[in-house]
């Protein structure tokens, strides 16, 4: 089956506003580096890179009331949300290079915005380590990468919950996580509370990544809009040692590449935020181009059988 995808448009933000290690201010140059814009335009896409958005430096200071700079993650995510929101309504796919995870709250709630508008179901793939589902009472690190999911399901400053017009952007039965394998006290009592489907190492383990992504595709059809978030840290750090919060015992090369595959072969791709990338701890750039690879796959570079 010949796929077609919609023109693409890659924008970077450079920020590590919502970490507290400094570096994945420089993920976007590494993507581009590793060769992204060719490797996906090879795949018979269009696709354009439309630069980097801009946005406060970072103060690299103490977290007030459970969230560290938050003045900062909220005009960094309000450019975000315009980025996709102009690109989404040019009918083209946002691409959102990284930066790290916070700005998933920007680009998520134009999508969700843009889902509501066009009468589309949204369904959102959290790859990730971390279920990212903290609150400022419940963080043990006041970062807010470790919050998004919880802000986009409404839970978190009205600054951070409101950008669609509509609080909350999503509700938690449209998110699937994939690959979780650290999730905070606290936060394992909040994700357990609102049922967050949760596909976590133990469950790949136990019943395999093929059923565990059949299982968080389930439900998609022909109107479904699939963002894909897409935290590098999600992978085993022996393969992905280029990201801030390295957790042993991530994703294998083959089980990531058959996310992507089966991601491709849903038809459902709209979205996708490729985050967390942290070139100063990576090893000559292995990170971003492990990343480009699996961008092949998403973009239907699989198998030679089912083309
Ligand atoms: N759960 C931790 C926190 O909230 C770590 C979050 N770090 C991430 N999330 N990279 O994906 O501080
Ligand atoms: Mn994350
Ligand atoms: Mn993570
Ligand atoms: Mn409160």
């Amino acid at each position: 089956m010949q796929r077609s995808y919609p023109p693409v448009s890659i924008f970077g933000v450079p920020t590590d506003i919502g970490a507290s290690k400094r570096g994945a201010s420089m993920g976007p140059e590494a993507l581009r580096v590793a060769g992204l814009v060719d490797a996906i335009a090879a795949r018979g896409v269009d696709v354009r890179d439309v630069g980097d958005v801009s946005g406060p430096r970072n103060p690299v200071s103490a977290p007030v009331d459970g969230y560290r700079h938050l003045d900062e993650v909220t005009a960094w995510n309000r450019s975000v949300f315009d980025v996709s929101t102009r690109e989404l309504q040019a009918g083209r796919m946002p691409i959102l290079l990284g930066g790290d995870h916070c700005l998933a709250i920007g680009s998520i709630a134009a999508v969700a915005a843009h889902c509501r508008s066009m009468g589309k179901q949204l369904r959102v793939l959290w790859l990730d380590a971390h279920a990212d589902f903290n609150t400022h009472e419940l963080t043990p690190s006041g970062n807010i990468h470790g919050m998004p999911v919880a802000c986009l399901c409404g839970m978190g400053p009205t600054v951070l919950t409101g950008f669609g017009g509509i609080t909350p952007a999503i509700s938690p039965d449209q998110v699937r996580q994939i690959g979780i394998r650290s999730v905070d006290p606290g936060e394992k009592r909040l994700v357990q509370e609102h049922g967050l489907d949760i596909y976590d190492m133990r469950y790949i383990d136990e019943v395999g990544m093929r059923r565990a992504m059949e299982e968080a595709l389930e439900g998609m059809d022909a109107n479904t809009h699939l963002h894909v978030s897409f935290d590098v840290d999600m992978l085993d750090p022996a393969i992905a040692p280029g990201t801030g919060t390295r957790v042993p015992g991530g994703v294998n090369y083959r089980e990531a590449q058959l996310i992507m595959e089966m991601v491709a072969d849903s038809g459902c791709l709209g979205s996708l935020d490729l985050v967390e990338i942290n070139p100063a701890l990576d090893r000559r750039n292995a990170t971003a181009k492990l990343a480009v690879d699996l961008v092949e796959s998403l973009f239907g570079k699989s198998t030679l059988m089912r083309d």
